[in-house]
This record gives structure tokens, sequence and C-alpha cells, in this order.
């Protein structure tokens, strides 16, 4: 989502895969969306098995977030992996013009930049990652690390969410390569430069205000304020993925709901979680666990005139989200690990400014770096979590209208205009060193 917002305002061709599966990988089919032209690639059905759901969301999506206990450390993952990333430059080559800027987005192409090398591509080419970057001590467990950091210096310059990131990044660079990166973000390393440095992603708020305005949103938000007279929301909205701390936050309002009795019938957490990845196994457990916890939450606390936990799976468009977050008390993001949390930043954007709700934030989010006058939490600890609870429940407006105006400041001072304006500014200012390197 995202990503098509910041293209809709630069243009440009968007290559990806089509989300289709076919007997054999495809040829690019081309369409056009406002100024953006799709090139949308079929994948073969082992290709969808072993790159995406395999090398991609089975190797690298658990690694990076630190589940090397549900990492596939698969040969044929890699292979597959491999040979699309191949099959995507073969397919970019023929659209690069010259001045073309190509900017690669996150972890299922991360050699995609040292293939078009190998196909003679001068231009530039950034990369930003999506997700956060390992610890060294975990990166390394993967077989051949060195080879896909070295697919990283086929690019220009690359991007990381959180200064965090960055810096399990360059001690990677610096303890596993032995380089130290210049001030400025310049390593030189395999015969080639690259600018490394972090860009944290954002949102337009301008158009969950916008969004916010809608009939829909008007419509929900009235609908959930009418239900809930008397309660207070509290909202999580998350794609249903163990990198989210799901389990950790319907386990952190249960031990509220033990500790606080007198709340009893005052409070409803809202889940909205998204299904996603239901072709991987942990995911569809996942999908289980949860529905099976808030049936037991609510059967243990519940009453008849009040159910505490309201999981819905279902998804939203995002006029009728934008009014979800706007009848909200107050969010509650646990993620373990989390490049950024964009949730976070909507829920803010969506707020009204005389009464806006609280924001409850994983220090574990991209976000924390940046949202530091959101209540902070440590998802692991729910007895803090219990008691930040409360403390956003109860929270004088005043100091919400305060905390409120520095995050919404902050995010109209980064938004997602800017972020890509500052990472394309930077890719077209590298040095172009394409033409002297000849390393791939
Ligand atoms: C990855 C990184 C990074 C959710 N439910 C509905 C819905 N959503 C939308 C939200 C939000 C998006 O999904 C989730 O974004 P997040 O940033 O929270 O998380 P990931 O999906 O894991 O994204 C993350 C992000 O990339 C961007 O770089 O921040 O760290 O993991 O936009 O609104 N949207 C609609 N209906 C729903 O029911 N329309």
């Amino acid at each position: 989502m995202a990503m098509g917002n910041a293209l809709k305002e630069s243009g440009g061709i968007w290559l990806g895969w089509s989300g289709q599966s076919a007997e054999e990988d495809g040829a690019p089919q081309f369409s056009k969306v406002g100024n953006i032209t799709l090139a949308r690639i079929d994948l073969s059905r082992q290709n969808v098995e072993e790159y995406y759901n395999g090398y991609a969301n089975r190797t690298l999506w658990p690694l990076f977030h630190h589940r090397i206990d549900l990492t596939a450390y698969e040969q044929s993952f890699r292979d597959a992996y491999l040979d699309v990333n191949r099959s995507f430059a073969r397919a970019i080559r023929s659209l690069v013009e010259p001045g073309d800027v190509i900017w690669v987005q996150d972890y299922h192409l991360i050699p995609l930049g040292r293939e078009l090398r190998a196909l003679g591509v001068k231009n530039r080419i950034g990369f930003f990652l999506h997700i956060p970057w390992p610890a060294r001590e975990l990166f390394v467990t993967l077989p051949q690390h060195e080879d896909l950091v070295w697919s990283l210096f086929g690019y220009d310059l690359v991007g990381f969410q959180s200064n965090k990131d960055l810096a399990a990044f360059t001690d990677y660079v610096a303890t596993e390569l032995n380089v130290e990166p210049s001030g400025n973000g310049l390593i030189d390393h395999f015969g080639r430069r690259l600018r490394a440095r972090a860009y944290p992603i954002s949102i337009n708020p301008a158009e969950m205000v916008e969004l916010g305005e809608s009939e829909a949103a008007a419509r929900i938000e009235a609908t959930l304020r009418g239900r809930a007279i008397g309660q207070k929301i509290i909202l999580g909205v998350d794609r249903i993925d163990y990198s989210k701390g799901l389990p950790q936050k319907f386990a952190a309002f249960e031990r509220f709901l033990e500790r606080f009795p007198e709340r009893h019938g005052t409070v409803n957490l809202l889940q909205i979680g998204q299904p996603s990845r239901g072709l991987v196994e942990e995911y569809r457990n996942l999908g289980d666990e949860l529905a099976a916890e808030a049936g037991r939450i609510n059967g243990r606390h519940g009453m008849l005139d009040w159910t505490p936990l309201s999981y819905h799976t279902q998804s939203y468009g995002r006029d009728a989200l934008t009014g979800i977050y706007r009848a909200a008390d107050a969010c509650i993001v646990t993620s373990l690990r989390d490049g950024m949390n964009l949730v976070a930043k909507e829920f803010v954007a969506a707020q009204a400014a005389d009464d806006p709700g609280v924001l409850i934030l994983s220090r574990f989010t991209g976000a924390a770096e940046q949202l530091c006058e959101a209540l902070l939490i440590n998802p692991y600890d729910k007895e803090q979590c219990a008691e930040v609870f409360g403390e956003a429940l109860d929270m004088p407006r005043e100091e919400r209208v305060a905390r409120w105006k520095e995050l919404k400041a902050h995010i109209e001072e980064n938004s997602l205009t800017d972020w890509q304006q500052r990472f394309t500014h930077d890719l077209r200012a590298t040095e172009n060193e394409a033409a002297r390197n000849s390393a791939f």
C-alpha cells in the first residue's frame, strides 16, 4: 500500500510477481494504472512454493525477525530464490533506459541488483529493506550469508528502516568483512562502493484525514461508538503474523482483566487480524491459536452483557479502517520485531485533534525510534502491559492532546512523500560507480 502511494506521485514502471502461479514462469504482462506501468510476472507453482513461500517467507522472514526456530535452511529454497531474481533481472533489462533510476523493494529481491549488474546495467540502483536487519549472531546461521551481503553491493544505495537496523548491518560488515564504513555510510568492498543509511518509512497523514472524512469512516465510527457506550475501545490492527506478538497481546489483556476486576464491563479489546501467508503452516496455526484464545478469554471473563475481546479476521476498506481508528480510545502495537509498523502512524494521523486516542507501542518496532511520545512497552512483560492499559484508559485529555500533537508533528514532518524524496534524492546523488566497478 505504502509503495503504491509512493509510486503514484512519481510515476514509473512497477515490476513484480503477479500473485498468480502457472505451469512455468511467464513473461511480463503490462498494464497501465494512472502514470504507473505495471509489469506483472506469473511464477511457476514450484517457484511460488520454493521462492516465495520458501526462501522469502520461511527463511528470510523468520530469520530477519529473529525466529531461527522457525527458519528453514533449505538449499532448494535458496536456489529458487536466486533463479527467480535472475529471471526478474532479465525481464527488467529490456525496460531500462539510460538515466532511469531503479529502486528495488524488500527481502524477496535482495540479489536483483547484482543480477542486473551482471547483465550490464549501469544505472543507479537502490534497495530498501522493509523488514529489520538481523543481529549478526543470528544472521550468520544462514548458509552463504556472505553471498547475500555481497549481493547488496550490487546497489549504489541501501536503505534500512531504522538506525538500529543500520547498526546491525554495519556491525556485520565490520566484524565479518573487516570493513569500517566511513562517516557518510560509504562502504567499499567486493570491488564496489555502497552507501547504507536509515530511511524510516511513513504514511501521508493528509490521506488519513481525508479518509476519516469519508462516509464509510463516519458510519463505522458512529456504529462503534454507539455500540460501546460506557466502554472504552483498545484497538489492535495487525496482519496475523508471529512477529506481531498477538498471543502476547491477548495474554497481557487477560492479565489486565485478572488484576483489575473493577474494569470489567468498561473496556473492549478490538483486534482486527488480517489473515496472511495462509500457505505457510506457522501462519495457519497462529490463526487457529488466536481464535481459540479469544474464545477462551471471553468464556472465562465475559458476562451476558459484555464481551471483553472482539477478534475480527475480515478485511476492511481503508476508509472503514480509518473510522475504526477514530472510534478507538487507544491503539496497541505489540510487535516482537517490526521494521517500522505503519499502523502506529495511521492511528495517530486519524485521530481527532480535540480528543485523540493514546498510542501504546512496542519498543521493538522501528516506529518506536521516532514516536517517543507513545506509551512504550515491552510486549513480553505482561505485568507492565496490564498497567499501561490502565494508564492509557485513564490518561487526562490535556496529556493525550499534548502527546498526540508531538506524534502528529513528527509524522507530518516525515511523511511518505518525504521518505520517497529523500531516498531518490540520495540515490541520484550517489556517484554512479557502476561503470567503474567490474565485480559482477
Ligand atoms: C511490512 C513490515 C513495515 C491491516 N489490516 C487491514 C489493513 N491493514 C494495513 C494497515 C497497514 C498495513 O496493513 C500493515 O502495515 P505494517 O507496517 O503494520 O506491517 P506489515 O504488513 O508487516 O509491513 C513493517 C511495512 O512493511 C512498510 O515498510 O512498516 O515493519 O513488516 O497499512 O492499515 N488495511 C485494510 N484493511 C484491513 O483490514 N485496508
